[in-house]
């Protein structure tokens, strides 16, 4: 029989949200193809997704639920039936919220899979069960603080868009590992005579396929900005009646903080020569339709929001906006396509119980508030490995009064800290609802083979945890379908009723926001508010990052790899060898001043902890700064602890998120 072909959608952390073709022979998925239907997939998939099917049918898969027998971390389970595994965290639960309170319980999710129904399937439960909430800031919630600042409630413009630019900025975004389409669109539009710029603080694969690479010191980005836009100030190369028109404030960002902001001062700051700013500024306000592509990196440091909101700035001074090709992307928000509180039920709350943030895990498992954390779910994510501060959340997970249970495809960091592990689902043994936030598309699936061995999906386990719990609302008895049918049913201003039966037919969909994201401006002035009095800081401005008081002389990057998600695709063994191993990499004059030699095993640390890692010499990086790429698993390591040992548990100026990338450390041979 030839096989059978499903249409699906890649599940993971990844803007583009790509559409799949699987091949299933004998119920299990043999081949993963790029739709070439798809609106934005075009049939090209990553490195990572190409050979999906190799993490669905891993040797090391979960296939039933599992008791811990050993200590914890050492990785020894027992399997236990999945009635067992219910009744006992049901059981351990009703105790704890006895003893406790209920807030004693904490879930921790993230973005193991991005499905509306699967991702957010524990928000009702534990609304009701009256758990602490998890502040889920660890990703980019300062872009979107920075953005908020400026542009309020104003929509993505499409990025689509870039097709039309005559000058493409990649600006703290490597789009060749973390957007590939956005990559393919840049070349795309490279190869019709536009230039392509990446702003970066290492020579990273998007840097290669660039006609300028400008490398800046980590976190300065906010005093580049700043320094083109005194240039194009003083040099009148300001769009006047654009300005007018739509900007708030710009003559006080002029008056006030400009005149500080010389390119020979900014210089000083962000290590580019004075020159290269003046030149990146007339270019940049020169373009006919200058296009910038802003990524997350950049953010993750203590002035992120800032560094955001002052790049933004750029187009509404040069008037990109109203140029077809010119603007700032930074990600859709089509989230509000599919208004999620039939899905989450804010309304199963009593009262609204206390907020813990992702990025601060290590403080709240051992920092013994009240009422302590004495349970933790953890659900697609992977906190041990993930989060920052590794060894504080590891101090946490150690803890023998700590119940945990994590519900996962694999035995992960986390998962071998667990009292009870669930195995779950992959996106091909469920069904869910997609929208992408690199574009405007959104889609439906259903599973394209059944669960492998006794996983189940998030959904069902919430289903199967409230049933243990004795409650009889209806809402837990419903299914996944019936929930992505309703999501589907909410018509919203983003689509109507002819693209909802399309979504229901399976295609991917394209919807639009109700607003034009290049003119109308959706803040309480109407204005582009580059005057803000509503923020602590009214006007951009320069504001330095955390590690400027840390004191260790290098400036680590725990950057992106091509061949891996975080800490997702290192089961797949050929993904694993192209990272060859955890390595560090570092300039030439940094690695001779310590007399450290390329291939050493060398130890990186700082005042929160010290990581082992393989040493590489690359010209790639500049002086000052080292770059590790990847989350690696432990297993796979040279040492004991991964790059997060190293990072910080302090949070952004705006957004409370995280400033993974706000580090400094000193490194010596191991
Ligand atoms: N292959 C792959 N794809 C991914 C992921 C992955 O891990 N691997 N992760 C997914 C997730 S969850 C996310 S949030 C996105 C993130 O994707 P991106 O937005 O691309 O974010 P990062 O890769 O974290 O950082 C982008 C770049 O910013 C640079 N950078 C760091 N600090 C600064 C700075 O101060 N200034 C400037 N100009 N650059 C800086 C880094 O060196 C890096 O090259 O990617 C998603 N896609
Ligand atoms: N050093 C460093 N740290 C980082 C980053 C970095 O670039 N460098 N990136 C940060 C960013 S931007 C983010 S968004 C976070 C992401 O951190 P996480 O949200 O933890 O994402 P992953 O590491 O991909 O882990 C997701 C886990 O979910 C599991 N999973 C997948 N699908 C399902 C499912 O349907 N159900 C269940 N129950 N489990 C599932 C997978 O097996 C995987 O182990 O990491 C952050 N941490
Ligand atoms: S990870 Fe991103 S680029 Fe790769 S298949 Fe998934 S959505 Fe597409
Ligand atoms: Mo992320």
């Amino acid at each position: 029989m030839p096989p059978e072909i499903f249409r699906s959608v890649c599940p993971y952390d990844c803007p583009d949200a790509c559409g799949l073709l699987v091949e299933v022979e004998n119920g299990r998925a043999v081949r993963i193809t790029g739709d070439t239907d798809h609106p934005m997939t075009g049939g090209l998939l990553c490195a990572k997704m190409n050979h999906y099917e190799q993490t669905v049918h891993s040797p090391l898969r979960l296939t039933t639920p599992l008791r811990r027998v050993g200590a914890k971390g050492e990785g020894r389970f027992e399997p236990i039936s999945w009635g067992d595994a219910v009744e006992q965290i049901c059981a351990s639960w009703q105790k704890l919220i006895e003893r406790y309170g209920s807030e004693c319980i904490l879930p921790y999710s993230y973005a193991g899979t991005m499905g509306l129904v699967q991702r957010n399937a524990g928000h009702a439960f534990f609304n009701k069960i009256g758990a602490s909430r998890l502040e889920r800031t660890i990703c980019s919630p300062a872009k979107e603080a920075g953005w908020r600042a400026l542009m309020g409630e104003t929509p993505a413009m499409d990025p689509a868009e870039m097709l039309e630019s005559d000058l493409v900025i990649m600006w703290g975004i490597n789009a060749a590992a973390t957007s590939i389409h956005s990559m393919r669109d840049a070349q795309a539009v490279r190869r019709k005579g536009a230039r392509l710029w990446a702003i970066d603080t290492y020579r990273t694969p998007t840097c290669d396929a660039a006609d300028e690479v400008f490398l800046i010191r980590p976190g300065s980005d906010g005093a580049l900005a700043l320094g083109m836009l005194h240039v194009i100030e003083r040099e009148g190369l300001l769009e006047r009646e654009f300005i007018i028109a739509n900007v708030l404030g710009f003559e006080e960002l002029a008056a006030r903080i400009l005149p500080d902001c010389s390119p020979a001062r900014m210089s000083e700051e962000c290590g580019l020569p004075a020159a290269a700013i003046e030149r990146m500024a007339r270019e940049y306000a020169g373009a006919r339709a200058p296009f910038i592509r802003l990524g997350s990196g950049l953010t993750r440091y203590g002035n992120g929001a800032m560094t955001v909101r002052t790049i933004s700035c750029l187009p509404a001074v040069v008037g990109a906006w109203s140029k077809p090709g010119g603007g700032i992307f930074l990600g859709t928000s089509t989230g509000a396509a599919f208004p999620l509180q039939s899905v989450t039920r804010e309304d199963f709350m009593d009262k609204t119980p206390r907020l813990v943030s992702m990025n601060q895990l290590g403080a709240a498992l051992t920092k013994l508030d009240d009422p302590p954390v004495m349970s933790l779910y953890v659900y697609h994510s992977n906190p041990a490995a993930i989060a920052p501060d590794q060894n504080a959340v590891i101090r946490g997970l150690e803890r023998e009064n700590l119940f945990t249970v994590v519900h996962e495809r694999f035995l992960t960091d986390t998962a071998r800290y667990a009292d009870i592990v669930l195995p779950a689902t992959s996106s091909l043994e469920h069904p869910d609802l997609y929208r992408s936030y690199g574009g405007y598309h959104a889609q439906r699936c259903c599973a394209a083979i059944p669960p492998v061995g006794e996983s189940k999906n998030n959904w069902e386990v919430f289903s199967l945890l409230a049933e243990g719990m004795g409650w009889g609302e209806p809402f837990f008895q419903s299914s996944a379908e019936k929930l992505i049918e309703q999501l589907i049913a909410c018509e919203t201003p983003w689509r109507g009723t002819a693209l909802s039966e399309r979504l229901r037919q399976g295609e991917a969909i394209t919807c639009r926001p109700p607003s034009d994201p290049k003119r109308e401006w959706l803040t309480p002035s109407g204005l582009i508010e580059i005057l803000n009095r509503r923020e602590a800081e009214p006007l951009p401005r320069l504001l330095p990052t955390h590690a400027v008081q840390d004191g260790f002389p290098l400036r680590l990057q725990p950057a992106t790899t091509p061949y891996a998600l975080n800490s997702s695709f290192y089961e797949q063994e050929a993904l694993r060898s192209r990272q060859a191993c955890m390595e560090l990499m570092m300039n030439r004059a940094d690695a001779e001043a310590r007399g450290l030699r390329d291939g050493a095993l060398v130890l990186a640390f700082n005042g929160l902890g010290e990581v082992q890692f393989t040493l590489r010499i690359t010209e790639r990086v500049p002086a000052g700064t080292v770059v590790s790429e990847g989350v690696w698993w432990r297993e796979f390591i040279p040492g004991e602890r991964g790059v997060n040992a190293l990072t910080s548990q302090r949070l952004t100026d705006g957004g409370r998120g995280s400033t993974l990338y706000d580090v400094t450390v000193e490194v010596r041979g191991a």
